[in-house]
């Protein structure tokens, strides 16, 4: 079945098991980043050809290339190299959201059945290697076997989020030129029901490239089924051959495209390749989460973002863990709901987001106290910087005062993990993400643009060198991954993001620093959602903020500029009218909590809107707004702060 490569033996620490071996290892992965990674693929992996060159990279081109010349197939890693330690081993947990539907185990050698089934499927559809498949799909195990089956036959997913809107979708399939989409019927979220197919068939009427439909059944309600396009998936899959051999890729082949907003109105397509993605998501799953043989670990990120792509699906799969898909959302039946299926599967391993966390929080303790948590031993954190409040809430709830806290930060650019404890070896730090994983060498960034070297300080955050997953390049526009990542510091990657690092070199994520908002856990780009409201005929130009929100961490401001014609319209309307925009160009999660009229936004004298200062306003910090001289009309600062909401 599967050949493996000799190589000569090495003794490299893969997994980490105390703080010395933590500090040895990081050093080594500094000052040596080739052995390092090196002996990390060689010794964990499963390779078809080795490689010639560990890693060539130059940030100024910019081009990163990890194990040239090696070949390999990530599902031969993720699955087929179990079969014959364990086979019958549970590879995914699905707890469906309804909790009266019984939970699935799928084992290795069912995933492995399924993925070739569908593998088989996509190539009758006539999907071959490198061309482009859109997954828009609920949290069920269709969607783990589609993202596998692609990385089997050497399709490059692009799984976009079942909550964006069909516009969203449509821009996606358009901009990565997709050929099929696998979806289905619909999906449960809590009480309601999402009719998935009908947002495909609407977005659908804009994507030329789009041969076929492939629909899973999941809520059975009735779809239409465009004849000669759209398939049912289950009859394809029932006749489809069980075995599928795996498609032999180069390390630098793509993998997958990932969209993420940007500060521009276009989602970024990030890509991601097959070599160094695997071994870096599998090390760091391995390490930050201290996952052992026979664990239940759930991570309960949708797949559609990238911490469900690398630590739901390949870190886990890669390391032969036991991986819990959850279809549902942590308040149904009841805000005890996370905790009723961690008791339930026993899960030792629990990685959620501060937004969530803080949703929980707000609830009666009743909750937490029905249930048997004891199973746990490492919670985790993403998405955003965890409040100090939140960390506590987790720590002494949750954990129980017994269960280190792991505040994971990283990008879906990154691909991993890249700031982390790691769990039992490093001390924590509420609010801090403390230390760079090995291979990680971080760079706090001055006013000039200068690395600061001493502790103590705050800056924009760099990293120095590469590590294997960090994103290739953007989907068609290598000049936009320049201009964003490597032009702002020549010579170092930057993230985008603020931080401070403390007296002994731990390292907190204050935020973003450009124009993402992060809501709830999720990354906005101001401007898609500018462009949205603009389209309103009543609207004239807006401005959206970010403010501070006790549950979704930030929430959305808006300013509204109405034209001459608008203004003598009711604003309760118009308000509801802005957000319905919202909805159908990007998703519910980008609604405005906040809407204020204007006749004016502060400007400055290149047309610039000053958003420092929309924020101030917004953040209701109004003893210091700055210099506001360079305006082109300070008289709208007043109006804008009498008008506050
Ligand atoms: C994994 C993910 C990336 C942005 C990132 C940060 C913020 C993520 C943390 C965090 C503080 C954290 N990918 N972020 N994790 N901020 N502490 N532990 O979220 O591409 O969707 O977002 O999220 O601003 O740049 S993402």
């Amino acid at each position: 079945m599967c050949k493996r490569v000799q190589f000569k033996q090495h003794m490299s620490t893969y997994h980490l098991k105390s703080l010395e071996e933590y500090f040895v290892n990081y050093r080594k992965s500094i000052s040596k980043p080739e052995v390092f990674w090196g002996e990390i693929a060689e010794e964990h992996f499963l390779w078809r050809k080795p490689w010639t060159s560990v890693c060539e990279w130059d940030f100024d081109k910019p081009e990163i290339k990890w194990f040239q010349g090696a070949q390999l197939n990530i599902t031969e890693n993720c699955i087929d190299r179990h079969l014959l330690t364990r086979g019958e081993q549970t590879a995914i947990i699905f707890e469906p959201n309804d909790p009266q539907e019984s939970a699935v185990h799928i084992t290795y050698n069912q995933l492995h059945e399924k993925v070739c089934k569908l593998a088989n499927v996509l190539k009758d559809q006539g999907v071959k290697k490198g061309d482009r498949v859109c997954i828009y799909m609920p949290m069920i195990p269709e969607l783990a076997y589609a993202v596998l089956a692609c990385a089997r036959i050497g399709a490059i997913h692009s799984v976009v989020f079942a909550g964006f809107s069909s516009t969203a979708l449509a821009t996606r399939i358009n901009d990565c030129s997709c050929s099929i989409v696998v979806t289905s019927d619909g999906s449960y979220r809590g009480q309601k029901t999402l009719d998935l197919k009908a947002i495909v068939d609407e977005a659908l009427q804009q994507c030329p490239s789009i041969k076929s439909v492939l629909v899973a059944k999941r809520t059975e309600n009735p779809v239409h089924m465009e004849t000669g396009r759209d398939h049912w998936l289950a009859p394809l899959m029932e006749k489809a051959v069980s075995d599928c051999k795996p498609e032999i890729m180069d390390a630098e082949d793509p993998l997958f495209i990932l969209y993420t907003s940007g500060s521009t109105g276009k989602p970024k397509g990030m890509l991601h390749s097959c070599g160094g993605y695997m071994v870096y998501t599998a090390y760091t799953f391995k390490n930050v989460f201290q996952y052992k043989n026979g664990d239940v670990y759930w991570c309960t990120a949708d797949i559609g973002w990238i911490t469900g792509h690398s630590y739901i699906v390949y870190g886990p799969l890669a390391n032969g863990a036991t991986t819990l898909m959850f279809e549902g959302v942590p308040s149904y039946p009841d805000y005890d709901r996370f905790w009723e299926v961690v008791a339930k599967h026993g899960v030792n391993q629990f990685y959620t987001a501060p937004t969530a966390i803080r949703a929980l929080a707000k609830e009666s303790l009743e909750h937490t106290k029905k249930h048997d948590l004891s199973s746990l031993k490492v919670l985790g954190t993403v998405g955003e910087p965890i409040n100090e409040e939140a960390w506590h809430w987790y720590n002494d709830n949750i954990g129980d005062k017994n269960c280190p806290i792991v505040d994971t930060w990283w990008q879906t650019e990154t691909g991993g993990i890249l700031i982390s404890p790691i769990p039992f070896l490093t001390p924590t730090k509420p609010t801090y993400a403390t230390l760079p994983l090995p291979g990680i060498r971080p760079v706090l960034m001055d006013e000039t643009g200068s690395p600061i070297e001493n502790n103590s300080a705050q800056g924009r955050l760099c990293i120095a060198q590469p590590w294997p997953s960090i994103a290739r390049s953007i989907w068609g526009d290598h000049q936009r991954y320049k201009d964003t990542y490597f032009s702002a510091f020549p010579g170092y990657y930057f993230t985008g993001d603020g931080a401070l690092r403390d007296e002994v070199g731990y390292y907190r994520i204050t935020g973003r620093v450009d124009d993402v908002i992060i809501v709830s856990g999720h990354n906005l780009g101001t401007a898609p959602i500018e462009d949205a409201i603009n389209e309103h005929p009543a609207v004239a130009e807006s401005a959206i903020v970010g403010f501070p929100h006790d549950v979704k961490g930030n929430a959305l401001y808006g300013y509204v500029i109405l034209k001459e014609t608008g203004a003598d319209r009711n604003t309760e309307n118009l308000k509801k009218e802005i957000n319905q925009i919202i909805t159908e160009h990007i998703g519910p999660i980008a609604k405005l909590d906040k809407i204020q009229f204007t006749p004016g936004l502060p400007k400055t004298r290149s047309g610039k809107i000053m958003r420092r200062i929309l924020r101030k306003i917004a953040h209701n910090e109004l003893d210091n707004l700055g210099d506001t001289s360079t305006l082109l009309n300070p008289d709208i600062v007043e109006h804008l702060i009498e008008n506050r909401l």
